[in-house]
């Protein structure tokens, strides 16, 4: 059972949410807000089931499951009644598509230039909540809570826009009027009901800069993401071969995509991430290509220790980087490309592949292919050598 404001007395549930909004600006958190837990269901369920029947997750198979949880807070943990909304600015301190126009360095996504933000923010969120747990008890309240950070099955945007922090943009995610969309976004849901604010309206209008600036096309109407074919999802999430007709679109990409998010106008509101541990790493502003082509296992854990690119392993961080090498136009990289025909993994061995029919004339590429062909015994690298250049 949660509990509610009794009528007509002081109102503790009012003092918590100020002094629990007060302690999360003073964490360095952006814009606490509070939504109800109850009331999502059964617009986020349809909305949720009309992206998994359309199939737009992909290979994340995870988000098809738990559902009922994922669209309901309330399902997810039954004595919640209120949820606290934060963000977390994470805004560039420099043009974030600039790197996007130099082929012969990786663009890593703004958000994985620094330390791992589930940490960081999961940090912050626990100390929050044992402030308001402490602070609840001073007020004699008994205030159960729990902490997320795209670490449940919760629907973090719809939740963050219904709390007012901001509005869910053409491309999906959360746009604030006064932060913009450089903002992670974290939870804390509560046992108490604290009142709500007031949900958002879109701000949105005629303006389509993100859609028209998506290399991959990948909305298939406002409002709406195939993850299938969003550069985030190709070089994070997705563990196979990239579909060869996306590869030349995903240009020096090699971990995420920032283009959405950098062209939309309210980023002009936007603050530069004051969180030093999100910080930027000068070695991942504009890695050579020519460098990190070259990590094995050890140097890629070595180098991306604290990072969220550790979370992808070395040979699906490779195999971007050599898509990326593809795409680059540069015959310099060759002798480190035939250098990876003896790779362990065929994954890398693949992308290799590609990038030599990319960088090679056709002939020298057939001369190449009969000389490897033969030894290979992976089919997908197989195909990879039988196919004509693309
Ligand atoms: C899965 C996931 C992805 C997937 C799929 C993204 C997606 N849009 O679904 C991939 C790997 C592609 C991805 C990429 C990125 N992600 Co991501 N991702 C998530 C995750 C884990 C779940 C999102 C989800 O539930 N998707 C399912 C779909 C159904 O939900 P939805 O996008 O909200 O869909 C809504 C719309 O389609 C809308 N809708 C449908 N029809 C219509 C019609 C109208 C008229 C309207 C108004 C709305 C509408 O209703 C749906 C429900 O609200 C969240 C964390 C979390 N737990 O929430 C982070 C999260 C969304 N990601 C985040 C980030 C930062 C990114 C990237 C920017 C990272 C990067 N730089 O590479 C990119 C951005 C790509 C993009 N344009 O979305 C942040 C976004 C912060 C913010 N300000 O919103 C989150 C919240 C993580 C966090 N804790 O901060 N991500
Ligand atoms: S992150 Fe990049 S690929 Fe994905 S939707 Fe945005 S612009 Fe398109
Ligand atoms: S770029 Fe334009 S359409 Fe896209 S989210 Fe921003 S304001 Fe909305």
């Amino acid at each position: 059972m949660h509990v509610g404001p009794a009528p007509g007395k002081p109102n503790a549930h009012e003092r918590l949410k100020a002094a629990a909004t007060a302690e999360a600006l003073r964490l360095g958190l952006t814009a606490p807000r509070i939504v109800s837990a109850s009331g999502h269901g059964q617009r986020l369920t349809d909305r949720l089931q009309a992206f998994l029947d359309q199939r737009r997750h992909g290979s994340m198979a995870w988000m098809a499951e738990r559902t009922a949880a994922r669209a309901d807070p309330t399902v997810l943990w039954p004595e919640a009644g209120s949820i606290l909304v934060v963000g977390l600015d994470y805004g560039p301190d420099e043009d974030a598509l600039a790197v996007t126009r130099l082929p012969d360095v990786g663009a890593i996504s703004v958000y994985a230039r620094g330390r791992d933000y589930h940490d960081v923010l999961k940090g912050k969120l626990k100390q929050l909540a044992g402030r308001i747990g402490a602070r609840g008890r001073d007020l004699g309240l008994d205030v159960q809570v729990k902490v997320f950070v795209d670490t449940a099955p919760v629907m973090e945007k719809p939740l963050a826009a219904g709390s007012g922090l901001g509005w869910q943009g053409k491309h999906t995610n959360l746009v604030s009027r006064a932060h913009g969309s450089w903002l992670f976004l974290g939870e804390i849901f509560l046992n108490v009901m604290l009142p709500a604010d007031a949900a958002e309206t879109d701000h949105c209008g005629s303006c389509r800069a993100c859609l028209d600036a998506c290399p991959t096309d990948a909305f298939p109407a406002p409002y709406q993401l195939d993850a299938r074919r969003c550069i985030s999802y190709l070089t994070i999430e997705h563990a196979g071969p990239i579909p060869r007709d996306l590869r030349p679109l995903i240009g020096n990409r090699i971990y995420g995509c920032d283009d959405c998010l950098a062209v939309c106008p309210w980023n002009k509101f936007a603050a530069v991430g004051a969180e030093a541990k999100l910080a930027a790493r000068n070695d991942l502003r504009r890695p050579s290509l020519a460098d990190l082509a070259m990590l094995d296992d050890g140097a890629f854990r070595a180098r991306f220790s604290a990072s969220p690119i550790k979370r992808i392993g070395r040979d699906r961080f490779v195999r971007n980087v050599l898509i990326a090498i593809g795409n680059s136009g540069d015959p310099s990289h060759l002798p480190r490309l035939v250098g990876l025909l003896g790779d362990a993994s065929a994954l890398v061995r693949g992308a290799g592949v590609w990038a030599l029919s990319r960088l090679l004339p056709p002939a020298d590429f057939a001369a190449l292919a009969v000389a490897h062909l033969p030894a290979e015994s992976d089919w997908d690298v197989r195909a990879e050598w039988s196919r004509p250049n693309a």
